[in-house]
């Protein structure tokens, strides 16, 4: 017998450096006196994931003797980006690879690169979910996230003529080491068929007879942890054609057939749904929805009933995080196996549902709440439908005792929606039975409360909570902006701030430090260097370093107000073009940089990037302006990007009408970086307003209390001179494409002014006046810059998470021996 260490891998750079060369030799075949980068990272990354593995088994054979209870967390949606530069953070081996690479001629950053982004999400509540996967792996919660592995991630997007066009993204083309497939963890799921009643031990009970058959197969995703040996979970779900199906052939031509239409299994898990919140009813994603949720629930109760033998403490042993309403069939799919395959009674089981389900909502419009036609539903899903049925029966029955005949409320209450399309309301559904239900800011928070879900509220006050949103320090200081990341400890003395986030505030009593302000200073020049290569690379254009960086990076959507941005910019350039040329000196340099993806069926996203395109085409090649403005698209957004631009970034945008924004969390990242805020008091914004003061932010717009007046008011008192004055400009074709603009401009003048861009217009251009002002005392601007930092540590996804293990899901830490 070998003595237990002997099995561990070193991680010394010369062990590194021969598991390196083993990799390149064994595993991606090639020569190890030749291969090139792609290939150097290939070898890294299985090195890597080798590293992984040894401490995904320890800790999960851990967590199978200590048997605690478990967070299993639910999402159709990770945005985890790369890997390989997270994991050798998290592991604590990033300067071994890059010693051991640089003797083997390669540069461990260059390597790094190499990696495409895994964009099996679409924008906030994905990263979200990757975050908080980085946060549970760090404090040694016993969990596992469980998804789908699509085969094709979030579009990628081009840009051509300023018009948006969507690519696939066949993200899996050259492998992917990260995961492990588990041909043998396979779980048959059923659609479509019918409902016959049976009779079993005298008593009559259902058995669902399937029309169709398809095999979920599991695929791990190691997900470590900083400063611990835990890695957890994340176990993607893939369709394959089911495997116990014989089929009979006659002929050829039946036989090819045969084998064809089997394929077809696999468009289930073959795309990620873009999100478009209007865009819902459709067939396959509610079959992408049950997929995941069956094979995810039939390896949670297989997992449960290995050493449990009735369900009596399935609700001590597991605790279910339903992210959003996409994995909510989860609660029904429950009652129906507990019910129809285990035989419990339906109080039983409704008694089981009820204590092991959490839900966060994402969402503050009500018209975005996801609906399932019953058709739809009824013929995908037939037992399921008749679950809902009775369990919104028994509800019912329940609100008439506490309400009386309150018809209205009790039909908007109800989880069936009668209407023209009779349908099922998947938020009523997961409220009804969820112990806990949270939006994701305090402000979000209380507008479920008093208007979304009001009713709900007033009925069951104590399942209410609020959980702000967080973001891992780890992938956005650590991983992403490493000069600042030294830089930090130094001053503080300390990394203990990369699991202990708290400590950043140490950062406070130097804020005025004039050493401090050097090396700030040289910290956030280099990151700006870095954008200004990328951007002059990807887009001809230079930029001035001594220009202000100002940033507006998230999804295209009316509500996050890109438009408001544009328009603004415009008349900046309207102002320099009419200014006095010695009046040009006074001016503050800006580039603006702009990024995000549209959905594919979003016409009037699609016209604000073509918009931002014209106007940049415009500003940038105008001589007068020089390097006082330019505007830069930055195209295909996504975790990486992100990583590069928000390190040097100066000021950023998060300016969503007032009572839009459930949260965002991208202000998180810029805050923690460093990047001053200019923003409306909205989502998450109010709470870090809080937290750094009014004084160190640029705030502006009207209130959420203020909203609904000023969408009363009649349009002449709204909007101000220089609003119409730049809309005036599109509208005349100053930057070409009139016609196919006038919508855009339409849409935010006069009464159709929905998100407030002319009455916010104003106070727009005040806070900007306040930023150039702030911009040009260099000293001043430095502080409030170090004050952001030291001032981001309840953004901390860790603080999040720990707020659920405490106070919605009752877990706790289970730490696997080092
Ligand atoms: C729905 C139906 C059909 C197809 C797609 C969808 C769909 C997919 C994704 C609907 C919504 C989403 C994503 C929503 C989302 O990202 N919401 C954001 O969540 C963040 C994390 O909580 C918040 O910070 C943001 O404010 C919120 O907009």
């Amino acid at each position: 017998m070998f003595a237990l260490m002997d099995r561990f891998l070193s991680n010394d750079p010369v062990s590194l450096q021969k598991d390196i060369l083993d990799h390149v030799e064994y595993t991606v075949a090639r020569s190890r006196f030749s291969f090139d980068d792609f290939e150097a990272y290939q070898a890294l990354a299985h090195s890597v994931r080798d590293r992984l593995i040894e401490r995904w088994h320890d800790t999960q054979q851990y967590f199978k003797r200590k048997d605690p209870k478990r967070l299993y967390f639910l999402s159709l949606e990770f945005l985890m980006g790369r890997s390989l530069s997270n994991s050798v953070i998290n592991l604590g081996i990033r300067d071994q690879c890059a010693d051991a690479l640089s003797q083997l001629g390669f540069e461990y950053e260059v390597l790094a690169e190499q990696e495409g982004d895994a964009a099996l999400g679409n924008g906030g509540l994905a990263r979200l979910s990757a975050c908080q996967m980085d946060s549970l792996a760090t404090l040694d919660y016993p969990a596992w996230g469980y998804g789908l592995r699509y085969q094709y991630g979030l579009f990628r997007q081009v840009i051509l003529d300023g018009f948006q066009h969507e690519q696939p993204d066949y993200w899996l083309n050259f492998g992917n080491p990260w995961e492990i497939e588990r041909v043998h963890v396979s779980y048959p799921v059923k659609f479509y068929g019918t409902v016959e009643e049976e009779t079993l031990n005298g008593k009559s009970c259902k058995v669902w007879l399937p029309g169709e058959t398809v095999e979920a197969v599991a695929y791990d995703n190691p997900i470590p942890g900083y400063g611990t040996r835990n890695t957890i979970n994340l176990r993607l779900w893939a369709a394959k054609p089911d495997g116990q199906y014989d089929m009979e052939s006659y002929n050829t031509g039946d036989y090819i057939n045969a084998v064809v239409n089997r394929q077809r299994a696999e468009t289930i898990s073959c795309v990620l749904y873009p999100d478009d919140r209007s865009y819902q009813g459709k067939e396959l994603r509610l079959k992408q929805h049950y997929f995941f949720v069956s094979a995810s629930l039939q390896d949670i109760i297989r997992r449960f009933k290995d050493g449990h033998n009735n369900f009596d403490d399935f609700p001590e042993k597991v605790a279910l995080q339903l992210n959003d309403t996409h994995p909510s069939l989860a609660v029904v799919e429950v009652m129906r196996v507990l019910v129809d395959e285990e035989h419990l009674g339906w109080d039983q089981a409704w008694n089981i549902v009820c204590r092991i389900f959490s839900f966060t909502t994402h969402t503050v419009l009500p018209e975005a709440l996801e609906k399932i036609p019953v058709d739809l539903l009824g013929s995908l899903l037939p037992r399921h439908l008749q679950i809902i049925y009775d369990i919104n029966f028994n509800f019912m029955e329940e609100l008439k005792k506490r309400i009386g005949l309150d018809f209205n409320r009790l039909s908007q209450m109800s989880i069936v929606e009668e209407g023209a399309v009779k349908s099922i309301r998947m938020a009523n559904l997961s409220i009804v039975c969820s112990h806990t239900v949270n939006g994701v800011s305090r402000m979000h928070s209380e507008l479920l409360k008093t208007r979304v879900f009001k009713d709900f509220y007033e009925l069951w006050p104590h399942k209410f909570q609020y959980k702000t949103n967080g973001v891992t320090q780890r992938r956005w200081i650590v991983v992403s902006n490493p000069s600042l990341c030294a830089l930090i400890s130094k001053w503080l003395g300390t990394e203990a701030w990369i699991r202990d986030i708290d400590l950043l505030i140490g950062l406070q009593e130097f804020a005025a430090d004039a050493d401090l302000h050097q090396e700030w200073k040289m910290v956030r020049k280099v990151n700006k260097m870095r954008l200004a290569e990328y951007i002059e690379a990807m887009s001809g254009v230079k930029v001035s370093l001594d220009a202000m960086f100002d940033v507006q990076i998230k999804r295209i959507h009316e509500y996050k107000r890109q438009l408001l941005n544009i328009l603004s910019i415009i008349h900046r350039y309207d102002c320099i073009k009419n200014m006095e040329k010695t009046q040009r000196r006074k001016v503050v340099p800006r580039v603006c940089i702009v990024g995000g993806k549209a959905a594919p069926g979003y016409e009037v996203a699609k016209k604000i990037i073509k918009l931002c395109h014209a106007v940049a085409e415009k500003i940038n090649n105008d001589a007068d302006v020089g390097d006082l403005l330019k505007l830069i698209f930055v195209p295909d957004y996504n975790v990486s990007v992100a990583e590069l631009v928000i390190p040097g970034a100066d000021l950023s945008q998060h300016i969503s009408t007032a009572g839009h924004e459930a949260s965002g969390t991208g202000c998180m990242k810029f805050l923690m970086n460093g990047c001053l805020l200019l923003a409306t008091a909205d989502g998450s914004t109010v709470e870090i307003i809080e937290e750094i003061g009014e004084e160190n932010m640029f705030l502006f717009g009207a209130k959420v209390h203020e909203v609904p007046a000023l969408r009363e008011k009649s349009s002449d008192h709204k909007a101000p001179l220089q609003f119409s004055h730049v809309v005036r400009m599109v509208r005349d074709g100053h930057f070409g494409f009139k016609d196919y603009f006038k919508s855009l401009c339409d849409g935010v003048e006069g009464d159709s002014d929905f998100y407030l861009l002319g009455s916010d217009f104003a106070s727009y251009l005040e806070a900007q006046a306040a930023a150039d002002k702030a911009f040009v005392d260099q000293e001043k601007w430095t502080q409030m810059s170090i004050l952001s930092t030291a001032g981001s540590g309840r953004f901390s996804s860790d603080r999040t998470i720990e707020d659920y293990a405490e106070t919605t899901w009752g877990i706790e830490p289970c730490k696997c021996p080092s």
